[in-house]
């Protein structure tokens, strides 16, 4: 019989017997039903009403998952998934953000929890995953240090509903990129982006983090908890953006993971934070953790950029660096040494929490979604967890981005990342090639193990 690899799978020998596969997704991404059931408006609504998403899309009705849930479930069975990761959307729970909660929108987690576990999947719950609600932005979102007790008490409120079913917690998705593109580069949440915005935003998500991480320890015996970070080696350009690439690195990768993790903030930050600061903050921010949560996509170029003010810029890729449709350099060498980077810096289990390929597929004539380069990404990438784990990294899982096509933030839905395509003006859908593939990699993995 044909090894996994003969069979086109990466190699997984080195993966524990125990290794976790599973796919993300995430609460705006897919649910739509924006209007129903009593669900508030976040940030994202304000922005598709303002026409701000590319192609003028809105969230309102992206994969439709908040009814077509049992399907989807179902197609996480077919795939064999040991674990999924979903965000609770915070404005379907607490439409203002924080007082009366929303009866309904939270019945409905029950009931995606409950159909979970029934499937035999491990329920791994974020509480943010971007969807600000409206209402609080406009009290200054996280740029307010009330920020953090807003969300102790969400993360209160959903330990306290959920966590006689759900042990794993993660408290923020990338709070690096939607800093740094929302306050820093002032793509969403526009209005409040510049140097003091972005800086406050960063301290007060650091103790969001902190104060979410105790109310859920005080409330869920037994609650495995971390923190989902994006980090990507941030590269110069040419030799002399080293000073754009340290300060691209500190901002993407360090500013929250370093005081989260190690009760620091890096060097190149200090000046900036230590306004802000009070009296215990780094301790309130460095709560005991449980596991660090790793997406990744590719390397970032960048170039010093002394006018901006956080002094760096996207830059030049080398010539002929290979890239995704959506021109991300590919690089699972990269991968594997953040793997081994982020293992070793943060001493933690290390979850890959998020990878995978975005593009335009279409189906054929056949109907058939024939997605091969997402086939050679993931085997690529894949393999490279193999290697650092090979190498020493302490890695215990892998998810996909994403179990659907779903609302791609600013680009709408033009730009697709799922394993199961969906075509969304009847809401079809359709496994990819890539679906197939991944199941029969699970399948054989477990079968070696
Ligand atoms: O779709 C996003 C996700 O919400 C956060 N991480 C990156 C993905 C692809 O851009």
């Amino acid at each position: 019989m044909a090894s996994g690899e003969d069979a086109g799978f990466p190699p997984v020998a080195a993966l524990r017997r125990d290794f976790l596969w599973g796919a993300s997704t995430s609460a705006y991404q897919i649910e739509g039903a924006t209007h129903e059931d009593g669900r508030g408006p976040s940030v994202w609504d304000t922005d598709g009403r303002r026409g701000r998403i590319e192609g003028k899309d809105t969230g309102d009705a992206a994969c439709d998952h908040y009814h077509r849930y049992p399907e989807d479930v179902a197609l996480m069975q077919r795939l064999g998934l040991a674990a999924y990761r979903f965000s609770v959307g915070w404005p379907r729970v607490l439409p203002q953000g924080r007082g009366t909660p929303n009866e309904a929108g939270l019945a409905f987690y029950d009931r995606l929890i409950d159909a979970l576990l029934a499937a035999r999947i491990e329920p791994w719950l974020c509480l943010y995953h971007w969807d600000m609600p409206q209402a609080l932005d406009d009290l200054g979102g996280w740029t307010n240090r009330d920020s953090s007790q807003w969300f102790a008490d969400y993360a209160a409120l959903v330990a306290d509903r959920y966590g006689d079913r759900v042990k794993r917690f993660a408290t923020f998705n990338e709070p690096s990129i939607f800093t740094l593109f929302g306050y820093g580069f002032g793509k969403n949440q526009r209005d409040k982006s510049g140097v003091e915005a972005f800086h406050r935003g960063i301290h007060h998500i650091n103790l969001s983090h902190g104060a979410a991480v105790d109310a859920i320890r005080a409330r869920v015996p037994g609650a495995s908890i971390g923190a989902i970070h994006n980090v990507q080696p941030c590269l110069p350009s040419s030799p002399a953006d080293t000073d754009g690439a340290r300060m691209a690195d500190a901002y993407w990768n360090r500013a929250f993971p370093d005081p989260q993790y190690r009760g620091v903030y890096p060097d190149a930050l200090q000046a900036a934070v230590e306004p802000l600061m009070q009296p215990g903050d780094l301790a309130r921010i460095h709560r005991p953790l449980d596991w660090f949560g790793l997406n990744h996509y590719s390397p970032v170029y960048v170039r010093n950029a002394p006018d901006a003010f956080f002094r760096f810029d996207f830059g030049d890729r080398p010539p002929g660096t290979p890239v995704t449709p959506i021109d991300w350099p590919v690089d699972a060498p990269a991968f594997r040494d953040t793997l081994l980077r982020v293992s070793r810096d943060y001493g933690l289990p290390v979850y890959v929490t998020e990878n995978g390929l975005g593009g335009s597929d279409k189906p054929d004539d056949g109907g058939a979604v024939r997605d091969d380069n997402r086939i050679a990404f993931l085997r690529a990438y894949i393999a490279a967890v193999n290697e650092a784990v090979a190498a020493g990294a302490d890695i215990r899982g892998y998810f996909v981005w994403s179990l659907l096509d779903n609302f791609e933030w600013d680009a709408g839905y033009g730009v697709r990342f799922g394993l199961v395509y969906v075509d969304y003006p009847t809401q079809k859908r359709i496994p990819k090639a890539s679906f197939s593939w991944y199941r029969d990699l699970i399948k054989s993995a477990r079968a070696a193990a």
